[in-house]
């Protein structure tokens, strides 16, 4: 089993069931999802004319290789009807790998740790809620120590409370 983090974000729709339902769904294909960090209202980065998103981030466990897991993460995201008109533009789901154990990849598919997760504010404030000891193995530093460095005053807020473990009362897809 090799422990991986995980990043989601949606700004199309139900963002918040586009999120849970996500969690679930990974959890249903083999990436156990262990815990999620709150949900983070966010500012647009990149594109900056597109709706606000929510962002979390979620540790897991799975037996799937990096290029499979992605694999799960990018079919996930079709169900959710994900569009791939603007790049980094709107969409319902996303769900990147962040971490893969202390692996590093660099495939034409795949780069972990992701490329450009050090300088953003929507996916480290998440993730310092659930691994902020977690250490970057190209970097070094840990995710508590990448927050405190990062240089991106896009706002950030914690909004709602952790979408995963599902609440008993809650339904599941
Ligand atoms: N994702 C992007 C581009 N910009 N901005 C925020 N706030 N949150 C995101 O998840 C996001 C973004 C491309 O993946
Ligand atoms: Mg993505
Ligand atoms: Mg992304």
């Amino acid at each position: 089993m090799e422990r991986c983090f995980l990043a989601l974000g949606s700004n199309l729709g139900d963002r918040e069931a586009h999120l849970r339902d996500g969690l679930a769904e990974l959890d249903a294909r083999g990436v156990r999802v262990i815990r999620s960090a709150s949900v983070y209202s966010t500012e647009p980065k990149d594109v900056p004319a597109q709706p606000w998103f929510l962002n979390t981030a979620a540790e897991a466990e799975t037996r799937l290789e990096p290029a499979d897991l992605i694999r799960v993460c990018l079919s996930i995201e079709q169900e959710h009807d994900r569009r791939r008109s603007t790049p980094k533009g709107p969409r319902t789901l996303d769900i990147d790998i962040i971490l893969y154990g202390d692996r590093v990849v660099r495939t034409a598919e795949l780069t972990i740790p992701h490329p450009r997760y050090a300088q953003r504010r929507f996916v480290l404030e998440p993730l310092a809620e659930i691994a902020s000891g977690a250490i970057d193995p190209v970097d070094g530093r840990t995710i508590g120590a990448l927050l405190a460095a990062v240089d991106d005053d896009a706002s950030v807020t914690r909004c709602r409370p952790p979408l995963f473990p599902f609440h008993s009362t809650q339904r599941r897809p």
